[in-house]
């Protein structure tokens, strides 16, 4: 896990750029977490900050998603932020690996990239008991971004705003993943 990480998710902040990383345990099988997480069409799926999605280019409607595809993210009012338009870079299906970057819009967000993916517990690691006698699986999802720090703000308060947004996501994500997880089980077991 260890050159993983260094290879996806370590960056190299420039200068007037800050980075951090974020950890979330799911209580749910890594391929239930990964069909949320790599609908680059839909984040609305769990990032309750987000009021609409459209995509631009690069995407045939239900077709793949392809890297170049654009998204124009509008988000709900409040934020210091209307809308932010952004490019699908990776998405790897084997390794459970997305990443995309802001192109432009309206925030105080520039040059925000990030690069999430998602880890399975090993049976052993997670000790989470079993459920109807089968073990659930454990997600652990790292997410890490590198972001320029706004003019007028400290490297602290980005990061604050930026940790406490991407929490917010990933926890969404757990709630969203663990409700499909359990819908999941139950199915398989009436029929
Ligand atoms: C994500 C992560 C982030 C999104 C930020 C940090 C954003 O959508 C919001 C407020 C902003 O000020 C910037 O994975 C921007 O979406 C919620 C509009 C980009």
């Amino acid at each position: 896990l260890e050159d993983f990480i260094r290879r996806h998710h370590t960056h190299c902040a420039g200068p007037g750029e800050c980075t951090a990383m974020v950890l979330q345990r799911i209580k749910a099988p890594i391929d239930v977490v990964w069909s949320v997480v790599r609908r680059f069409d839909k984040p609305q799926a769990y990032k309750n900050f987000v009021k609409s999605c459209h995509m631009m280019q690069g995407y045939h409607e239900g077709g793949r998603m392809e890297v170049g595809s654009i998204r124009e993210v509008r988000v709900v009012s409040g934020l210091p932020a209307s809308y932010s338009r952004e490019r699908l870079e990776l998405l790897d299906d084997e390794n459970h690996v997305l990443s995309f970057r802001v192109l432009g819009g309206e925030h105080r967000l520039h040059n925000y990239r990030s690069t999430t993916s998602l880890h399975q517990m090993a049976f052993g690691d997670n000790h989470c008991g079993h459920i109807g006698g089968n073990q659930m699986g454990s997600t652990i999802v790292i997410e890490s971004y590198v972001v320029a720090v706004p003019e007028g703000n400290t490297v602290e308060d980005t990061i604050t705003f930026v940790d406490t947004v991407v929490r917010c996501n990933l926890q969404s994500l757990a709630r969203l993943s663990e409700r499909l997880a359990a819908v999941r089980a139950t199915s398989q077991h009436d029929n």
